[in-house]
């Protein structure tokens, strides 16, 4: 596929010639940024993965956000005040890389809370020990890291270069959770279990939020000609499992799929199918927790509503005193 046959075909000699630019650069990697002309699905495109990724890692907050006040210790409690404070500033950095596209984030989060966009489907899944904590670190960052990193050289420069920092912090926050399942297990047999039963909790949920499989990715084909997307879901995924095999046989657990063995001539590891029925239903809205993130969100949005107002009413009183210098008359800022 030409990024030409994807996009919708340009008509008019200028259109054509933009088109043409546009399609030059993808090809020879350049970076397309805001100001340059670009095909309409391209936009379309960008902003739905985008604005679902900033999604993401908004509600995100939530399910490890439940443990920040019942951290077993201090330093605890300040890692994982840390990392869930990084989720809000990716959200944040990936909304502002979608306004460049001319998409609000009023609009992106009305969308959201109206169930009209998505977020991913992995946080439609329950937190009800600590041991989860550590594993979302270790599976879910670790995936996110797999899925991230190929993004730092995606087309769009905004969103790539939003990438190269978020994917730092999700270096840390990898880090953090194998860490801390790491210091679980060498204590009690119950924290080992702990662990143990939170891995067989996520492991399969993690391994579907690279998506669909490639024959069920109606988007694939276009964001990859497009160089939105550098690989396929099935590629990432399988990236994942490599990576965290022997992650897992360090930290002395089991990874729940019988199927699960390295395969010598293909250099990687065969894996078991992941139940893609249950991808499609969480994805719908039927997951675990969809209700209660939701539920969640919403109420922060509304519990929002007096700041999001004062910073209107500030902004607008600033506009109508004009443009000022840095100082008054008294020799300070106004
Ligand atoms: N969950 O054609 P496909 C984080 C949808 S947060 C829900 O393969 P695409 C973190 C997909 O949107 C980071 N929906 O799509 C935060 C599409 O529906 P629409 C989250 C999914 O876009 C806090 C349809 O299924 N990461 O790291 O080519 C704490 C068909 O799929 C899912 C990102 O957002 C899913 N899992 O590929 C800790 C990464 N999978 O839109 C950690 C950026 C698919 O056509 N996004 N769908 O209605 C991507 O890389 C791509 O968008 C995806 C999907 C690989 C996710």
């Amino acid at each position: 596929m030409t990024t030409t046959d994807s996009a919708p075909s340009a008509t008019g000699g200028a259109e054509q010639e933009l088109q043409e630019r546009f399609d030059s650069s993808i090809a020879k990697d350049r970076r397309i940024e805001p100001r340059d002309w670009m095909p309409d699905g391209y936009r379309k495109t960008l902003v739905r993965q985008i604005a679902q990724h900033a999604h993401s890692e908004i509600i995100g907050m939530q399910p490890e956000g439940v443990w920040i006040t019942r951290a077993p210790s201090l330093r605890r409690k300040a890692i994982l005040f840390a990392k869930v404070q990084d989720e809000a500033g990716h959200g944040l950095y990936l909304y502002s890389a979608a306004e460049t596209l001319g998409a609000e984030r009023t609009e992106l989060t009305e969308r959201l809370i109206t169930g009209r966009q998505k977020y991913s489907s992995i946080f439609n899944y329950p937190t009800p020990t600590f041991a989860d904590v550590g594993v979302i670190g270790w599976f879910v960052d670790g995936a996110a890291i797999c899925n991230q990193v190929p993004l730092c050289r995606s087309s769009y420069g905004p969103y790539a270069r939003a990438m190269v920092r978020i994917c730092k912090e999700e270096s840390f926050h990898q880090r953090q959770g194998y860490e801390l399942l790491m210091t679980m297990m060498r204590g009690t047999e119950a924290q080992r279990e702990m662990v143990q039963d939170a891995v067989n909790r996520w492991w399969w949920p993690s391994l579907m939020m690279f998506g669909p499989p490639d024959g069920d990715s109606p988007n694939s084909a276009a964001s990859m000609a497009w160089k939105i997307k550098r690989h396929t879901n099935d590629e990432l995924r399988s990236r994942f499992v490599d990576m965290t095999v022997p992650q897992a046989e360090r930290l002395g657990v089991t990874l729940p799929d019988p199927e699960l063995r390295w395969n010598p001539e293909r250099g990687r590891h065969d894996f078991g199918t992941p139940d893609w029925s249950e991808l499609q239903r969480v994805i719908k809205g039927d997951g675990p927790c969809n209700a209660e993130r939701m539920a969640c969100r919403r109420t922060a949005h509304e519990d929002g509503a007096w700041v999001r107002e004062a910073a209107t009413a500030h902004a607008a009183k600033q506009a109508a005193r004009g443009p000022r210098g840095p100082h008054t008359e008294e020799g300070t800022a106004a």
